[in-house]
């Protein structure tokens, strides 16, 4: 228990920090005076949590807790990390500003030490409980060493409990015996638009007791706690349980007066409950009524250390107001208010602000300043210093084995199970330090082999039942602390959040691991702000997508994925390879595991591609379970460099050429195949093997920029390979996918174009009944070529 003097320092935290997270809004009008953005939003949804996050950041919290903050408390989160010397009053003061502190916490934008990014609802919420996950996974390796667990936290808005990503993880986390997390909602039973359904907190109790999980109500303050126990007191305790969310933030609203009037009409007996009213003024009943547990220090505190006597999740529900503490509290539209200037001025003197002191960090408090900031450096979390953590890298091998071409064809697919397998083989730290993870294709993505050598990870083990049967099956299904594999159900959103997890290990645990999530690539959208998460955080980890576009042909239009490819281009931290063959996929992960692990400094590309590898990032590998021959080559250092840096000739145009093929992944031999056709007719036809459409068309924006800039001679690969083209040929480009992922070659040298690809859903077929369907088929390919480049028509045609 805190002792009152403890409680007086945070109370005096609590309201600077109310007053530093309005004060930092309201400077922040600037950009709304410019007409550029409205600026509400913040105030109101972060007074909510001022109370919460005081009492977790200074009394709750230890250095290798970790944190996801609600997205609109961001300024309360600055303003305790101003007051504890880690935020500069400049970026406070350009608060939504260019290069000022964000509107939501950013890991990677903000310099104040955040944990978590958030800002799409739910996705923080559900990253805490998959970084418990993982540090329980470093843990059963022995990697803890004398480091100390964390408890993963996220502070949660009650309407964000609405995103279907956090009930996907509660499953998983129940799976999985989730421990150290604890979730706390702001119960300020107001949305953006509105005010949230009555009795939702019995839904949330129950569901999360069905789960396994601690459930803690903060309900009633100090205050509200003492009144029930004078007489009336009970009657005004069932009152409050009754009144309905509207009324409740409507009064609050309005204030003591019409508090009395309302309670006096609805419970006032003439008896003991008017005498409890009578006893207090407006303002006393107007604080009585508002003290609900979410802004009562030592109701909140009672509640989180019981919660840290153990393991187990905890959600708690905190009963707050949405604005407490200014003038727009409970009001139903507060979510984007923001105080007027004279409700400001009202509010600076309510906080003891004297002018032209707003920004003095302990401006107006009753206890000393000195005797504050020492309290607050002394706390266990801002105490702790290096919250954020390092990992050394992990060796990669020069090359990674992959399976000689043999005389059955196979598909990329086939070959990365065998990459992975002969990686499982090895005694390495590489090897050891590879993780992987499925939503229920483990076996179909073809992450068996690897499974089978290197197990499926659980705290506890559990032996593979058919096989103590002996029961044959090809795959052993054994779970252990020290198995490799985190088998995930069918739900896509956690595989990523599980990948943003595995791929911050290094640094929230100090001890890099490299994830490696396989996915049917259609489902990659269902889960692509995920994606777009785990990147935003700058999480690592390598994604293997299979089957890719219409080569799930038989399975029809479903499953059939088209965007992709422009998802690979587009996602910013992700680097994308849709590789056509084994020996280019092997070169490909070498590189992957290599750049997974890459923190260089942002501001110097490459000079030879002119990409930003130096930074690193994830990777995405587009693959397909179509089978292909495989070309029988040698693979050269310059061969494995241009399939890294996106894309060689598989046959260099000559001078003569009038039409030039450039094709990406699985429909490579439809490509080879109309080349082939093309050459009894034509002279010099070129073939481009397209290995990262997405690294191509980097490098060629880096470079333009750059010449832009003042380096004339700036070359990006593509120009390079695309100089080799004559200015008269056409190119003929064709991707199971969208068109648009290679569309854009005409642009570079300003030849004509023609792109090929699927732009509908698809119809169920033969591999070869839809590319013919859709015209990526040889044929396709030769009546591209003849129209756009006319001459002597095109001899054998199907
Ligand atoms: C995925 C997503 N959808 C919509 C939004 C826009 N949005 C931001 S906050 C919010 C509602 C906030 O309500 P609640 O979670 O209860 O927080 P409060 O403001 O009440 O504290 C919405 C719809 C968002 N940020 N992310
Ligand atoms: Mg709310």
């Amino acid at each position: 228990m805190k002792t009152d003097a403890h409680l007086e320092y945070l109370a005096d935290i609590e309201r600077r920090v109310l007053w530093l997270a309005s004060w930092t809004i309201h400077n922040a009008n600037h950009l709304r005076e410019a007409g550029e953005v409205k600026v509400g939003g913040h105030q109101a949804s972060s007074a909510s949590l001022a109370t919460i996050m005081t009492a977790l950041y200074c009394g709750v919290l230890r250095g290798p807790d970790r944190v996801a903050v609600k997205p609109h408390a961001s300024p309360i989160f600055h303003a305790l990390q101003y007051l504890a010397g880690n935020q500069t009053r400049e970026k406070l003061e350009n608060f939504r500003g260019l290069g000022g502190a964000q509107s939501y916490p950013s890991r990677t934008k903000d310099t104040d030490d955040v944990d978590f990014s958030t800002g799409s609802v739910g996705l923080g919420v559900a990253q805490t409980l998959f970084s418990s996950l993982v540090q329980d996974y470093v843990r059963s390796r022995g990697w803890m060493k004398d480091r100390h667990e964390g408890r993963m936290v996220a502070l949660i808005g009650d309407a964000e409990m609405d995103e279907g990503n956090i009930y996907e993880a509660l499953i998983e986390g129940w799976k999985h015996g989730l421990r150290n997390c604890w979730w706390v909602v702001d119960y300020n039973r107001q949305s953006l638009d509105a005010v949230v359904r009555e009795g939702l907190w019995e839904k949330f109790e129950t569901m999360f007791a069905n789960f396994g999980w601690d459930v803690a109500i903060v309900k009633y303050g100090t205050l509200q706690e003492a009144a029930f126990a004078e007489p009336g007191g009970e009657t005004l305790r069932a009152w409050i349980d009754r009144c309905p969310n509207q009324l409740y933030s409507a009064l609050v609203f309005q204030g003591g007066a019409a508090w009395r009037k309302r309670l006096t009409d609805e419970i006032g007996d003439q008896g003991p409950v008017s005498r409890l009213l009578e006893k207090r003024s407006d303002a006393e009943l107007a604080e009585l009524m508002g003290n609900l547990g979410g802004h009562d220090l030592p109701a909140l505190l009672a509640a989180f250390e019981k919660a840290a006597t153990h393991d187990r999740p905890c959600v708690f529900i905190c009963y707050t107001i949405k604005g407490f503490g200014l003038p727009l509290a409970g009001h139903k539209d507060n979510h984007a208010g923001l105080m007027n200037p004279a409700q400001m001025e009202a509010f600076r003197q309510a906080a003891n602000v004297r002018p032209g002191h707003e920004w003095d960090k302990w401006e107006g408090t009753k206890q000393p300043p000195e005797k504050l900031q020492a309290f607050l450096d002394g706390t266990p979390f801002f105490g702790a210093h290096g919250r954020r953590l390092t990992a050394p890298r992990v060796e990669v091998p020069e090359t990674l084995a992959y399976p000689a071409p043999g005389a059955k064809p196979i598909s990329t697919q086939m070959g990365f199970g065998q990459i992975l397998n002969e990686i499982a083989r090895e005694n390495s730290e590489f090897a050891d330090r590879i993780v992987t993870t499925a939503p229920d294709v483990t076996v179909s993505t073809n992450l068996g082999p690897w499974v089978n050598r290197r197990g499926l990870f659980a705290r506890e083990k559990m032996a593979d039942i058919f096989k103590a049967e002996r029961i044959p099956s090809t795959y052993a299904w054994s779970f252990s602390p020290q198995g490799q594999h985190l088998e995930l159900g069918i739900a896509e959103s956690n595989l990523f959040l599980a990948l943003s997890a595995f791929g911050l290990s290094h640094t929230i645990n100090g001890e890099r691991l490299l994830p490696i999530g396989t996915v049917y690539d259609p489902f990659i959208l269902r889960a692509a702000d995920q994606l777009n998460y785990a990147c935003y955080q700058d999480a690592r980890f390598m994604l293997v997508a299979t089957p890719s576009g219409v080569t799930l042909a038989p399975e029809g239009g479903a499953h059939q994925s088209i965007a992709t490819p422009l998802v690979g281009m587009a996602q910013d931290g992700l680097c994308a390879f849709e590789p056509a063959f084994v020996d280019e996929l092997a070169v490909a992960m070498r590189f992957g595991f290599d750049y997974m692990q890459r923190d260089g400094d942002k501001s110097e590309p490459d000079k030879r591609t002119w990409l930003r590898d130096d930074t690193g990032g994830s990777i995405y590998l587009r693959l397909s379970t179509r089978p292909l021959e495989q070309p029988k080559r040698a693979m050269t250092p310059e061969l494995a460099r241009s399939i890294v840096d996106g894309g060689y000739w598989l046959r260099k145009p000559g001078p003569n050429a009038s039409v030039v093929v450039a094709y990406s992944g699985a429909v490579a031999p439809e490509a080879i195949e109309a080349v082939g056709r093309m050459g009894e007719d034509r002279r010099d036809i070129g073939l481009l093997a397209v290995t990262s459409a997405d690294r191509l068309h980097a490098g060629w924006s880096a470079a333009q920029r750059a010449r832009e800039n003042g380096s004339p001679h700036a070359q990006a690969h593509v120009e390079r390979l695309l100089g080799d083209v004559p200015s008269g040929a056409a190119i003929v480009s064709v991707v199971d996918g969208h068109p648009a992922t290679l569309a854009w070659l005409g642009a570079v040298n300003g030849h004509r174009m023609r792109a090929l690809g699927v732009e509908h859903f698809g119809q169920t077929g033969t591999i070869a009944d839809l590319y013919r369907h859709y015209g990526i088929d040889a044929d396709g390919i030769l009546r591209a070529a003849e129209a756009l480049a006319p001459g002597r028509p095109l001899r054998h045609r199907a």
